[in-house]
């Protein structure tokens, strides 16, 4: 198959609420939404970057650069007999895993489309449902967090995990337990700790959490090692982890015991697919983050976590509890039992509903196979 066309949109989708973490917060969600055709068929991704590099260093800005200039005339140039092909064809560029992902992610979903089958059939994932959790930001007090946290639970998430950072942890963690005795709680940092912190951080064990996600530098794994020796509860790496080989270098050093997988982050579902090998081969769990995709994102991570080293609830809320009004119908929803169904149609199995793109995107362009 050689690639005809790639289109890319800048949509923005108000937050129903404002999201907030260690590193910032947000009002709204912008993204690149790419569209790769063949043949007269088209698959679609969305990029995970941010309009900000507070997460990981990649933006909307830098992903429209790499892709116009480097990603996308490479993919024009390829002959591709399977869509695991395409990120170790782009591997020249370095970095950028979020741009790569995109352009990737766009060619499974349209190989999907092709084929006539579901993403997680291509995957070699399964059908029926995955177990959603919800990621809970900082919010203005305890007492606000544990209404937030009462509203999730009631909706019928199967494990919280709470946005932490330094001055608003430990109390708050307290908090939450009390009230929630036996709830599946995690907490993350986003890399708003050192290793000085290791002693405080340590406070935490106390809990019974299911894990501490990314306490340390965004890109470190040594002393993400030192501080899980010390350390009862297991350490789960996010930003850290950008390839297959990152996630078998931090699980042999001892870097954490958990990774969160966003293929968005790892250049795309190849890249996921090495992680979640690197995983079950050592034993470890893995889970799907989330980056308050929209359902076309939030579908792909759907299709993604029905593979089955995917053993704990993933960041995968429903779409209408970040926004008033998704890109897809119907829109992702989680039942009373805090379950998401895996779509049977043909790629992410829902369809995106083009007014309401066209009306959220301020800026497009298209490239055509020289
Ligand atoms: O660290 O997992 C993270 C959102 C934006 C950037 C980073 C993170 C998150 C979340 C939200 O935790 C997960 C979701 O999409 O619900
Ligand atoms: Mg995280």
């Amino acid at each position: 198959m050689r690639i005809d066309r790639v289109e890319v949109r800048r949509v923005t989708l108000p937050l129903r609420f404002p999201f907030e973490t260690s590193f910032g917060r947000a009002t709204t969600k912008q993204f690149l939404l790419l569209s790769v055709s063949a043949d007269g068929v088209t698959g679609h991704a969305e990029c995970v970057a941010d309009t900000d590099p507070f997460y990981l260093p990649e933006t909307n800005a830098t992903a429209l650069h790499v892709l116009r200039d480097f990603l996308v005339p490479m993919a024009f140039a390829l002959e591709i007999g399977h869509p695991c092909e395409v990120l170790p064809a782009l591997s020249r560029v370095r970095g950028h895993e979020m741009a790569k992902a995109a352009l990737e992610m766009a060619v499974w979903e349209l190989w999907a489309r092709r084929e006539g089958i579901p993403l997680w059939r291509l995957l070699g994932g399964r059908g029926g449902e995955i177990e959603a959790g919800v990621s809970v930001g900082l919010q203005r007090d305890a007492s606000a967090l544990l209404e937030k946290i009462e509203t999730e639970v009631l909706a019928g998430y199967r494990r919280v995990k709470i946005k932490i950072k330094p001055g608003r942890d430990v109390a708050l963690v307290e908090a939450v337990r009390a009230r929630f005795p036996r709830l599946p709680l995690m907490v993350d940092a986003n890399s708003a700790y050192t290793l000085q912190d290791a002693e405080h951080l340590a406070l935490l064990d106390r809990f019974s959490l299911m894990m501490v996600e990314q306490p340390l530098g965004w890109d470190d794994i040594v002393d993400h090692a030192a501080l899980q020796k010390r350390l009862a509860t297991p350490l789960c790496l996010d930003e850290s982890i950008r390839s297959g080989d990152d996630a078998r270098r931090a699980l042999e050093i001892g870097a954490c015991r958990v990774v969160n997988v966003k293929a968005g982050r790892v250049g795309g579902f190849a890249g996921a697919l090495a992680v979640h090998e690197a995983c079950r081969a050592r034993g470890a769990p893995v889970w799907c983050g989330g980056m308050l995709e929209s359902g076309i994102g939030r579908l792909a991570n759907v299709h993604l976590q029905t593979l089955p080293g995917f053993t704990l609830p993933g960041d995968t809320a429903a779409s209408g509890r970040y926004f008033e009004e998704d890109l897809v119908d119907p829109p992702v929803v989680v039942s009373a039992e805090g379950r998401v169904a895996v779509p049977e149609g043909p790629g992410i199995g829902h369809a995106i509903v083009w007014p309401r793109v066209e009306r959220a995107s301020d800026l497009s362009e298209a490239w055509r196979r020289p």
